[in-house]
């Protein structure tokens, strides 16, 4: 992927900088006027060649790299990338499918790659406990996919490691096909369009800065520039028709209101686990650290040529210029059905309460430890994990009740939303989830069928507060 071509002027940084100040540790940073002239600056990851040539095997291999890489032109950076400088390749298996995956660690420090979303034994999913050593050690994970289609990722889940490795550029698309042949846009990086959205924060000169006030430890590192892809406020030129795009926020902190700046509305078609039962039309869209969202947009109506935005509060960091008429898709009215949980299987309810800031960060009131698990289940049992963020005295500095102060995600299982604050969950929490947003004082009920034997996570994916040890384990035995 080719490096941003921003241009660096010092009145755009000031604006910037003022604009964070004002709206706070919290806000978007307003003010930044976007000047690039140049047009599809947006790249589409590639995706990653399948070495097997067997039918229904899949395998790749992910070299973990550092590397020097632009966000401003001119100004190399340091950098950390799979296969590249910067983010990773695009994964692609079936439903069914064997896969199996070399990691190569070329760092200098240890890494893990965890398929976030893909319902896999505890061994090999990644988290902390399958460490991969540094200077080219390797770790191959190898599953099979079980599960619909859907839109997942990975990313590296070491310990007190993620979030320097993921602000470095660790990060990638794990797309799952099925049989379900809708008529859905699928045109990959045409009118099937990868979003990896995630802010980052620059110095005037154009280098990347992490950590540098208290707030980052606080509530996480928040930028003062949005990327998507990789790129600073790219442009894109998409076809006249319905184009899906596949959203993921790998932000480290940042939750955004996803929406188009001339208020088109659009149409939800997926959760982190895959279709919705129904598409859901919407002008807005919130996603906290790690969700994933599939959206479809009709550009149909406007003139070739016609540019349109999205971003979240004001700050649009994607322009879209409305090209060539693009195919028929028709989304039907029914996408799939969705098997509902039963309540009445339900063994157990599992209270988790997260509160506290900064190094402060507890689940239960708990940090993570490596030797100690927290949770215990057996494998086909059905419980209910009741979360809710509880931050006493801390409410206060937490950006007001709107916030998205914490969220929860659970490796190794997907969830159904049962409630939110007591209520039918809407939007795509009606799909099946892994990551769910949390503002203080919610308390979501989430049912779930655990499949997979092993060890997993469940923790703030908000990274700052996960390498600070708001994580716990369970285990499926
Ligand atoms: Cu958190």
């Amino acid at each position: 992927m080719k490096g941003g071509k921003g241009m660096i002027t010092r009145r755009r940084f000031n604006m910037g900088l003022a604009g964070a100040l004002l709206v706070g540790g919290l806000g978007i940073p307003k003010g930044f006027a976007n000047e690039k002239s140049e047009w599809d600056t947006l790249p589409t990851p590639p995706l990653l060649e399948n070495e097997s040539n067997e039918k229904g095997y899949v395998k790749y291999t992910l070299n973990v790299q550092q590397g020097m890489y632009e966000y401003f032109t001119g100004v190399k950076v340091p950098s950390l990338g799979y296969n590249g400088n910067i983010l990773g390749p695009t994964l692609k298996a079936k439903k069914g499918d064997i896969v199996e995956i070399k990691v190569k660690n070329f760092l200098k420090e240890e890494t893990t790659v965890h398929w976030h979303g893909m319902v896999v034994p505890g061994e090999m999913d990644g988290g902390p406990h399958q460490v991969v050593s540094p200077n080219g050690s390797e770790w191959t994970a190898r599953f099979k996919v079980e599960q619909q289609a859907a839109t997942l990722w990975y990313h590296p889940h070491g310990i007190g490691t993620t979030a320097s490795q993921v602000y470095g550029g660790l990060g990638g698309l794990f797309i799952v096909e099925d049989e379900n042949r809708l008529n859905l846009p699928n045109e990959y990086g045409v009118d099937d369009i990868p979003l990896v959205i995630q802010d980052k924060r620059f110095s005037q000169k154009g280098d990347l800065l992490y950590l540098t006030n208290m707030n980052d430890i606080m509530y996480g590192m928040l930028g003062n520039k949005v990327l998507v892809n990789g790129v600073i406020e790219p442009k894109k030129t998409i076809p006249r028709g319905k184009v899906r795009f596949r959203i993921l926020n790998a932000s480290n902190a940042r939750s955004y209101n996803l929406k188009f700046n001339n208020k088109l509305p659009f149409v939800i078609i997926a959760s982190d686990g895959g279709l919705l039962e129904k598409p859901i039309k919407v002008n807005d869209v919130l996603l906290s650290p790690g969700e994933r969202v599939e959206i479809v947009a009709d550009f149909s109506e406007f003139d070739e040529g016609s540019e349109i935005l999205f971003g979240d509060r004001g700050y649009n960091f994607l322009t879209l210029k409305v090209g060539k008429k693009g195919k028929r898709y028709e989304i039907p009215t029914r996408l799939i059905d969705i098997d509902k949980i039963s309540e009445k299987d339900v063994v157990r309810v599992r209270e988790f309460v997260l509160s506290g800031l900064g190094h402060m960060v507890t689940i239960n009131g708990k940090q993570f430890q490596m030797n100690r698990i927290d949770e215990n289940t057996k494998i086909g049992t059905t419980e209910i994990w009741r979360v809710s963020v509880r931050m006493g005295m801390h409410g206060m500095m937490g950006g007001g009740r709107n916030s998205i102060i914490h969220n929860f995600h659970a490796h190794g299982v997907l969830f159904q939303v049962l409630k939110r604050n007591g209520r039918k969950p809407t939007g795509h929490e009606q799909g099946w989830k892994d990551t769910i947003a949390l503002r203080n004082g919610d308390t979501v009920d989430l049912i779930m069928n655990f499949r997979k034997k092993g060890v997993f996570m469940y923790h703030c994916h908000i990274l700052e507060h996960e390498d600070n040890g708001m994580m716990g384990q369970f285990l499926v035995s």
